[in-house]
Order: C-alpha cells, then sequence, then structure tokens
C-alpha cells in the first residue's frame, strides 16, 4: 500500500469527492494528528509541527481503498474569534456534507482529563448520528502500568465504553494495527450515501 497526499480545500463549497470511503481525522491542534497519518502511511506525507495550529485546511489522503481526511485542529488558544469560527463551519460543512464520509476518529490527549473541545465534537457526531471511535494518542508518554487508567477515564469522561477508545504511539508503534482494523471495518461499510 502506498499512501499519498491528493490535495485540500480551504472553504465548505471545495470538498473533494475522491469516490471512496472517507476516514475524518479530529482533534485538537497538536493532539498528533499529522503524525498519526504518517504512521498509517508508514511514510511522511502530512506535515508535522511542534508549533499549534498550522493546519487551517482540510487535507486529503489516499489510502488505495479509503481517503483519510485530516481536519483543521480545533481550539487553537491564539486563534482570534474569527479564525476559529472560520474553522469551526469548515468542519462542521465537511462532516455534514461529504457523501463519501464513512467514519470519523476523534484524537484525543492520552495525558489529559476530557476536554470540552472534544465533548462537544463528539456531542456533534451524537446528534448528527455519525459513527466515530476515540483515538488517546502519545500512549507511550504515560507510564504502561497507569495506561488503563487513562482509557477508563476518558471512556467514562465521554460516557463511552472502552471498547470505543484506541489508544495509540505513533513513537513506538503501539496500537496503530488495531487501529487499522477498526478504519477497515468502516471502509468495507462504505460512506454516507452509498
Ligand atoms: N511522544 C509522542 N509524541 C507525539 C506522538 N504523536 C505526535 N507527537 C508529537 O506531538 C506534536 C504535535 O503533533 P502533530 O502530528 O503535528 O499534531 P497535529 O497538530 O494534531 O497534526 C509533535 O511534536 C509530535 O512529534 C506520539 O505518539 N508520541
Ligand atoms: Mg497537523
Amino acid at each position: 500500500m502506498t499512501a499519498k497526499f491528493v490535495g485540500a480545500c480551504s472553504k465548505p463549497s471545495n470538498i473533494k469527492d475522491l469516490n471512496k470511503p472517507e476516514i475524518a481525522i479530529v482533534g485538537r491542534s497538536n493532539v498528533g494528528k499529522s503524525t498519526l497519518i504518517n504512521a498509517l502511511a508508514k511514510a511522511n506525507i502530512a506535515r508535522t509541527s511542534k508549533l499549534p495550529g498550522r493546519t487551517r485546511l482540510i487535507n486529503y489522503f489516499d489510502f488505495e481503498k479509503f481517503c483519510l481526511v485530516d481536519l483543521p485542529g480545533y481550539g487553537f488558544a491564539k486563534a482570534n474569534k474569527t479564525e476559529q469560527a472560520g474553522w469551526q463551519s469548515l468542519i462542521e460543512s465537511y462532516l455534514l456534507n461529504s457523501k463519501n464520509l464513512a467514519h470519523v476518529l476523534v484524537l484525543v490527549d492520552s495525558r489529559l482529563d476530557v476536554q470540552d473541545f472534544d465533548v462537544q465534537m463528539i456531542n456533534f457526531l451524537f446528534y448528527h448520528s455519525i459513527s466515530f471511535s476515540v483515538v488517546a494518542t502519545k500512549i507511550d508518554k504515560i507510564v504502561k502500568s497507569k495506561r488503563i487508567h487513562s482509557i477508563k477515564n476518558l471512556a467514562s469522561g465521554f460516557k463511552l465504553g472502552i471498547e470505543n477508545i484506541f489508544p495509540v504511539s505513533a513513537n513506538l508503534n503501539i496500537g496503530l494495527e488495531s487501529l487499522y482494523r477498526r478504519i477497515i471495518q468502516f471502509v468495507d461499510l462504505g460512506g454516507k450515501n452509498v
């Protein structure tokens, strides 16, 4: 499998249709979205950054059987209200209008308690009946004995069962295979309108 970057869009009216199931990635800026895409692709196809808030576009990555769609990171504190509202509406119009959307991965930092932005996103997905999984990133930063505690804490904070939380480390290659299997389950079911 070779994955590649296929393009970006900055306006709801330019949302692409690559004619294959889409797995969207959402999460606060700096949570590890680009790094996860590179880890799944086993190649450097997404730009990563130590500076939060650099991705303001919807980026499309072709994984042959499906497309990963990297949405702008929300909750970037230094952005002004107009910018925040612009990204918010771009994210929401993509999620409501893409006819190929098959599943959403909501990335959250495994070291943190549940954040308001993430709860809002999950409520939005529930409200619109969009299927999603929570991916707990940077699990390598938690000592092994405390990982299960962090997963249970996230599950109860989001009112989900722990089977919906996928702990991963892009750096140490933890959890990537089970996440990939999860993705394929939804890819096989097809997009929203297919
Ligand atoms: N330790 C560790 N650091 C990570 C992991 N994933 C991402 N990071 C770091 O987190 C920062 C933000 O990552 P990035 O992928 O650019 O986040 P994005 O803004 O959500 O796309 C970078 O410094 C990454 O190296 C991980 O699994 N483990
Ligand atoms: Mg990024």
